[in-house]
């Protein structure tokens, strides 16, 4: 099967200090993308329910080759599911900020026990994102992810990694520092790539070395053995399964993981499979600025029922004012009970996407503007840019703050 993709042919961005193309872009992408250990289902002796790992199986969005999600989770025993993972890219002169969303077509976090007493969470189409902070070469010290933010459903956790990072207020920094990796999937100290997990069933995920959730054993520079503490246990239970370590493909082809899901079996871990890039301005973005909505009441390309977005939020802060940005993917009822259109989108990324949290953690800050967004949050030793050399959003003919 192959997907979409609809790069635009050249990347025009001219400033004073350096000229970069798309393809540029995509090699830095690619230089700092994550190392994702995936966990998988095997099934469980207790309740004699067969592995459900596909499930856990990293897509693209269109893995059916179509540009509708409410059909997502029907259609998922009829299509290989192809490691694709979506990044967007922006630069100041001191640092990259790359967010890197990853997709699943169910979120099956169904609650075994005791279900009819808690929420029912499983939910058709499934997006969870992380993003690194990278600060650029200078001092004839080479580029260096500093931070990772990582997802897990309503909340954003931060690890660090070798400069001064200081928390302000209610924002969290572990004090682990982020495990580092080669691109085929090694550990390496001077590796450019974080190492995360992401859990099955629900896909919330964490970064590798965040020994409060994740414990693992290295031989060879590799996990051998790696599991995830459950949550909402009482006692403390740590649980293994199956790994599919996907690693950036390198001109490699992508394929489905061949790793073969048998009830109860031992952990097994396959290393190093392929995933393949996809660039969330050049697929999503410029297909929303084609259809160019202005007013609440017009409908988004791409979004609303039958297409692959619904449901949208607006995005203002003091650069930008954009009225409608997707929030979740479409879907039907056939998910699960209440549960329509469900899933975080990619251009939600900020401290949480829990509007209950108020303003403090307003959705979108970190996908649309870190630069401004981060200090809010953090104090950062060295110099820090404010002001954007590439930022395809900020001069977005969607961004009303420019036009008034
Ligand atoms: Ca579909
Ligand atoms: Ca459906
Ligand atoms: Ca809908």
């Amino acid at each position: 099967m192959r997907y979409i993709i609809s790069f635009p042919l050249i990347l025009f961005f001219i400033s004073f200090q350096h000229i970069l193309f798309a393809s540029d872009y995509s090699h830095i992408a690619e230089k700092f993308s994550p190392i994702i250990f995936q966990e998988v289902d095997r099934g469980t002796k207790t309740l004699a329910h067969k592995p459900r790992g596909r499930e856990d199986f990293i897509s693209a969005v269109n893995y059916d080759g179509d540009l509708q999600a409410n059909n997502n989770w029907e259609n998922i025993n009829n299509y290989p599911l192809l490691p694709v993972i979506y990044y967007s890219l922006l630069e100041t002169s001191t640092h990259y900020f790359i967010s890197y969303s990853i997709y699943h077509p169910r979120d099956w976090n169904r609650y075994p026990v005791f279900r009819w007493m808690k929420p029912y969470s499983e939910h058709e189409n499934d997006m969870e994102n992380t993003q690194v902070v990278v600060r650029k070469a200078h001092n004839e010290q080479p580029d260096k992810v500093i931070l990772l933010l990582t997802q897990e459903h309503l909340d954003s956790d931060f690890a660090k990694q070798g400069q001064a990072i200081q928390s302000k207020g209610e924002a969290r920094l572990f004090t682990d520092p982020i495990l580092l990796f080669n691109a085929t999937g090694e550990i390496d100290p001077q590796g450019t790539h974080a190492g995360i997990f992401v859990e099955r069933k629900g896909h919330g995920i964490y970064s590798v070395n965040n020994h409060n959730k994740i414990r693992y054993k290295v031989a060879n520079k590799r996990i051998q053995f790696l599991e995830k503490k459950r949550d909402a246990s009482a006692s403390l239970i740590w649980e293994s399964f199956p790994i599919v370590q996907y690693t950036p493909a390198m001109g490699r082809e992508i394929k489905e993981p061949a790793i073969k899901l048998v009830s109860g079996m031992a952990q097994r871990i396959e290393n190093n499979v392929a995933y393949q890039l996809q660039d969330i301005y050049a697929t999503f973005w410029t297909e929303f600025e084609s259809g160019a909505p202005y007013e609440p009441w017009q409908k988004w390309k791409l979004c609303g029922d039958g297409h692959i977005f619904d449901k949208t939020f607006v995005y203002q802060d003091q650069q930008f004012l954009i009225k409608k940005v997707p929030r979740h993917f479409d879907a039907d009822m056939s998910s699960g009970p209440g549960k329509t259109d469900a899933g975080i989108s990619m251009f939600t990324i900020g401290l949480c996407v829990n509007p209950a949290k108020g303003d403090s953690c307003q959705i979108g800050t970190f996908f649309f503007n870190p630069a401004n967004s981060y200090p809010k949050y953090f104090n950062f030793s060295g110099t820090w840019s404010t002001e954007y050399l590439y930022n395809p959003y900020l001069n977005s003919t969607l961004n009303h703050a420019l036009q008034k």
